[in-house]
């Protein structure tokens, strides 16, 4: 398992598409394993493969927020997408490992029901509410190029945008 570098605002390949997983094969497997690794180093909750530079639609997760590696529920999700959600909407603070130590209050659905295949090519179906239900939204957007910071006003966007365009430039300088 390969701990991969972490793509960071204002990249351009965040605003991507990502493709359909059409066929889950080594490449696949290995992908997955090297999501879930650079998710558990970050440290983070969620990934997207596009969050490490590659255009599919596949993401791993995992909210149980245990310490020890015995306790981790990892998933990965290949084509996920949410079959329905609550009209009732909460409130969570996000944060994005692709826009490092940056948190603001975003309000999405409070439960959703989604579906993905599993690394074993069955389709599964569940039900989320809590920080879950908001992960699966925030990684389900990315794999349509949406951030986070897209959800708040424009203002509060610029001023993200700005501080993250500053940093890329002196990271150019310095390299
Ligand atoms: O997709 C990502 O950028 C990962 C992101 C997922 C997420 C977190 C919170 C709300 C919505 C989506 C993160 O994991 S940010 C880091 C984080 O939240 C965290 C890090 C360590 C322990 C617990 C949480
Ligand atoms: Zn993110």
């Amino acid at each position: 398992m390969t701990i991969r570098p972490l793509v960071i605002l204002p990249d351009s390949r965040l605003r991507l598409v990502s493709k359909p997983v059409e066929r889950i094969t080594d490449e696949i497997r290995t992908l997955a394993d090297d999501m879930l690794e650079t998710m558990y180093h970050a440290p983070g909750v969620g990934l997207a493969a596009i969050q490490i530079g590659i255009d599919l639609r596949v993401v791993t997760m995992d909210v149980s927020k245990s310490e020890a590696e015995g306790e981790r529920q990892p998933m990965v999700l290949i084509n996920p997408e949410i079959v329905s959600s609550s009209e009732e909407l909460s409130v969570y603070e996000e944060g994005c490992l692709s826009i490092p130590e940056y948190y603001e209050e975003v309000e999405r659905p409070t439960r959703v029901r989604f579906r993905y295949m599993n690394l074993e090519g069955a389709t599964v179906e569940q039900d989320a509410d809590g920080l879950l239900a908001t992960c699966v939204q925030h990684e389900i957007d990315h794999l349509n190029g949406v951030l986070f910071i897209d959800y708040l006003s424009k203002l509060k966007r610029d001023r993200v945008m700005t501080k993250f365009k500053k940093a890329a430039k002196r990271e150019e300088k310095t390299a």
